[in-house]
């Protein structure tokens, strides 16, 4: 069975940027709700019920045809939303040493990369996520329709944003640049680091 993650800060933590609400229900509903569709696409498959979501993800082939669909939809919701939780923090962190270095070679600095990120969550069309993933030695922007999950494509997530509007839409309505710029203000910059050096 799978389970939502518990926090490691209370859903109030990140106001002003996030709100307590929208925090709430993102996790205990939300998140929820993709966790128990999981549980139940995969009530008669008990073997592939017990693998890691992250392995259950990197090999959708080997779920069978029947329940594909509903394990690549909600099994990228409970992985995406795991890793979600994580790239934000109420603590105040800064870009470490590899960060810096590979934003510098890759985007030409960290308010470029910024720039670049926000564009491409701006202009990401309808429900999905904007990532910077590793994939092979590179790294690039990419964008996800629905809750596919770049692990799914064997690339290495760095950080990403949820751009679904149950993420934002109580407090900033149709404003999801405003959204952009609240995360980016709370990226949890020590693990970023971290996914970089793994
Ligand atoms: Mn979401």
């Amino acid at each position: 069975m799978y389970e939502i993650p518990s926090l490691k800060y209370k859903y109030g933590d990140l106001e002003p940027h996030f709100d307590e609400e929208t925090m709430r229900l993102h996790h205990t509903k939300h998140h929820q709700a993709y966790v128990d569709k999981l549980n139940k696409a995969l009530e008669s498959y008990p073997d592939l019920a017990k693998k890691d979501v992250f392995d259950l993800m990197r090999d959708l082939n080997a779920v069978p045809e029947a329940v594909r669909t509903a394990v690549k939809n909600s099994g990228g919701g409970h992985l995406n939303h795991t890793l979600w939780w994580e790239f934000i923090t109420p603590e105040t962190t800064a870009p470490g040493e590899k960060t810096i270095t590979a934003l510098d070679e890759t985007f030409g600095g960290l308010d470029n990369f910024k720039q670049k990120f926000k564009e491409a969550a701006t202009n990401h069309f309808a429900s999905g996520w904007v990532w910077l993933v590793r994939d092979g030695s590179r790294l690039k922007i990419i964008s996800t329709p629905n809750q596919d999950t770049p692990i799914s494509g064997g690339q290495k997530v760095i950080i990403g944003i949820d751009l679904w509007e149950h993420a934002y839409y109580l407090k900033y309505q149709n404003r999801r640049a405003d959204f952009i710029d609240a995360f980016l203000k709370v990226i949890n910059w020590v693990k970023v680091e971290e996914n970089l050096a793994s």
